[in-house]
């Protein structure tokens, strides 16, 4: 049985309604990857579930690579980062749309220490060709590797860009849906399928920057939170904020130094101050202190 080529998924010529399908069997595409090439159409379907991936990703047990981007790192993703027990390294992709006055290394350091991650952290950015050329070392030195981590993190436009594949590659997710085996010199690329973490939206415009100064008397509302109360607070966000004065009583309230308050796009520095917010806030030490 043949397998797409954009997309890994095994093809078949019976149910239109079932991934994979493609009316000639003859065809290099899916007629889902077909579509989202070509017409950019975002078709949903089910894809396998992270613990699976992993699993697979165990399994195969070769040098892995795990991508995410900025805004997506947490918790969540990071304990899916340690349940790889290859040799890894942790890979931070779309560089470019991080604000230039971030610095990486210090970031590098930062999420070292906060989440307790002993291997390399790379920053890279697949569209503007920034640090390849330490990926390709590790393939050269490994000759087969994983490239596996967090749906829509540019997984698959990494490989396309350093082994000019011809992998189906989109803004939504779940593009690739099963693992993909690429001839590299003399081993093989394994691009993956995303794994999905709940609640992050995926980083696809520059990180806004927000510096303000908070007044208990101005709500600031991102998204679903509201926050208010003294201090300031700088916001990197993919997406914006409105601010109005209000008369909303906020239950929730905090004391931050140096912390960031998670968010579902994004993050809030907090150097010292008193944040009130409407609903529980997820706090972590700050990456950019
Ligand atoms: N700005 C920026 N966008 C990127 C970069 N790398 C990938 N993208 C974009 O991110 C989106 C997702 O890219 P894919 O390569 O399809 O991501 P993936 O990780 O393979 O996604 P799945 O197969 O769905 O898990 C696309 O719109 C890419 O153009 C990058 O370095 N910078
Ligand atoms: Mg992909």
């Amino acid at each position: 049985m043949s397998k797409c080529i954009g997309c890994g998924v095994k093809l078949q010529n019976t149910n239109k309604e079932l991934k994979g399908y493609i009316n000639d069997l003859n065809n290099k595409y899916c007629a889902r990857c077909f579509k989202t090439i070509h017409y950019n159409e975002n078709i949903k379907v089910d894809n396998l579930n992270n613990i699976d991936i992993i699993k697979k990703i165990n399994k195969l047990n070769y040098y892995t690579i795990f991508i995410t981007d900025l805004l997506s790192l947490n918790q969540e993703l990071i304990d899916i980062y340690k349940e790889i027990n290859n040799q890894k390294i942790l890979v931070i992709n779309k560089s470019d749309l991080i604000p230039s006055n971030l610095i990486l290394n210090h970031l590098q350091d930062n999420l070292k220490k906060i989440y307790h991650i002993e291997e390399d952290i790379i920053f890279i950015s697949a569209k503007d060709n920034f640090n390849l050329n330490i990926i390709t070392n590790i393939i050269n030195k490994y000759q087969n590797i994983i490239i596996c981590g967090e749906t829509s993190s540019g997984k698959s436009t990494l490989i396309n860009k350093i082994s000019n594949s011809i992998l189906t590659t989109s803004k939504y997710n779940n593009t690739t849906l099963d693992f993909i085996k690429i001839k590299y010199n003399n081993g093989y690329i394994y691009d993956s399928p995303g794994l999905i973490i709940n609640s992050k939206k995926i980083l696809n415009n520059k990180i806004n920057v927000y510096a303000k100064k908070l007044n208990n008397n101005f709500i600031y509302s991102i998204d679903n939170l509201k926050i208010s109360g003294l201090g300031n607070i700088t916001i990197f966000i993919d997406g914006n904020i409105t601010s109005k004065k209000e008369n909303l009583k906020l239950n929730y309230s905090y004391e931050l130094n140096n912390q960031d308050i998670l968010l579902n796009n994004g993050f809030i520095y907090v150097k010292k101050g008193i944040i009130k917010s409407n609903q529980e806030l997820k706090i972590r030490n700050s990456i950019i202190k």
